[in-house]
């Protein structure tokens, strides 16, 4: 088993339930926050099975979409001051794939 850590934005996060519900992954949905845009993003964990790490991450990738964000250089550094907009690609989806030593279930 591994287990699966995938941050995606909330306006994924509810597509993506649906559809890992539909598809028989069992998961955690926990609210998150991104440390550089400051804004609301949920934490998926998942422990999957090793031979269904590809349909889980294919689940995620076909939920998760990449967006385009605009923030002011102050927001990112308040002490410059105000300045251009930066742009910023946000997602899809941030996955992480981690070993999992033993998995129990009481
Ligand atoms: P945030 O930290 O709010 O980052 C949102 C987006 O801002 C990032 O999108 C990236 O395009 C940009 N960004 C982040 N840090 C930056 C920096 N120092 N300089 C310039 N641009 C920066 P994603 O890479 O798609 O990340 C989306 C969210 O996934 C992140 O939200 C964070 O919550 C999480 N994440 C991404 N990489 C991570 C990592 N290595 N470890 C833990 N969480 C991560």
């Amino acid at each position: 088993m591994k287990m699966i850590l995938a941050i995606v934005q909330d306006k994924d996060s509810q597509q993506l339930q649906t559809k890992l519900v539909k598809d028989g992954f069992r998961f955690t949905r926990l609210p998150s926050t991104g440390g550089f845009l400051k804004s609301g993003n949920s934490t998926f964990i998942m422990g999957v099975e090793e031979e269904k790490i590809d349909a889980a991450l294919e689940v995620i990738k076909s939920a998760c979409h990449t967006r385009t964000q605009y923030v002011t250089s102050s927001f990112v550094l308040p002490e410059s001051g105000i300045g251009d907009p930066v742009e910023v690609q946000v997602g899809g989806a941030t996955c992480f794939i981690l070993p999992v030593d033993k998995f129990v279930r009481f």
